[in-house]
């Protein structure tokens, strides 16, 4: 199965993703975590990443293209893999489309989690003052949602002109929306499904 999880910042993107991938047998590949992971350590690609991350910004599409089309090459993702935060803005569709049609592959599904803005940023600003992230301040929250209406709803559109993106209603308990996930997941990669939204 190759899936990609998508949805505003604080939409559960991240949680849902450990969960799934743990159920389906896939690996969870999220390039926030990738980024996060480089900064901490200090990585050149952590270095050109910092500044973007902490204002809110997407990474430039060279830098983040490149990093997935490495991730994605790793033995475990072979078989399959979910995608937590890629593809955000249209020139990653592209490139992504580019690197899965070299293969002869496709993607069996998109998962939007869908959420209201204000929940959203209740959500972040909770998380502000357990995880201490950088990103998780008011102003740079707001800027964050700014560019999810801007760019990536423009691929959530892309992926439902082609009739394989799924939404799941991602408030309420943690579980539900999992149920809500993995149900809408399985009707969408089903062969021959008709119920894709
Ligand atoms: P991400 O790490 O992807 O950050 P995010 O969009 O804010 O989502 P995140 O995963 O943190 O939150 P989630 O929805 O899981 O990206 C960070 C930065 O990296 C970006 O701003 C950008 O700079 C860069 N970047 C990443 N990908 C990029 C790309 N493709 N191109 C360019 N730049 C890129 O929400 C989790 C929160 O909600 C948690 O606090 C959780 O406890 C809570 N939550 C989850 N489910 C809940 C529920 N049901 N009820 C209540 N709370 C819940």
């Amino acid at each position: 199965m190759r899936l990609l999880i998508i949805g505003a910042p604080g939409s559960g993107k991240g949680t849902q993703a450990a969960r799934i991938s743990e159920k389906l047998g896939v690996p969870a590949i999220s390039t926030g975590d990738i980024f996060r992971e480089n900064v901490k350590n200090l990585t050149p690609l952590g270095q050109k990443a910092k500044t973007f991350m902490d204002s809110g910004d997407f990474v430039p599409d060279a830098i983040t293209n490149e990093m997935v089309q490495d991730r994605l090459r790793e033995k475990d993702a072979e078989q399959g893999f979910l995608l937590d935060g890629y593809p955000r803005t249209m020139a990653q569709v592209d490139y992504l489309d580019g690197i899965l049609n070299a293969d002869e592959l496709g993607i069996s599904a998109v998962l939007q989690l869908v959420v209201p803005d204000a929940e959203l940023v209740s959500r972040l600003l909770t998380r502000a003052t357990e995880s201490g992230r950088t990103d998780d301040t008011e102003q740079v929250i707001k800027h964050r949602l700014e560019l999810y209406h801007q760019q990536t709803e423009r691929v959530v559109s892309r992926y439902s002109e082609r009739g394989i993106l799924v939404k799941a209603n991602g408030t309420g308990p943690i579980s539900d929306v999992l149920e809500r996930a993995l149900q809408a997941i399985t009707v969408a990669s089903a062969p021959g499904s008709s119920a894709r939204g």
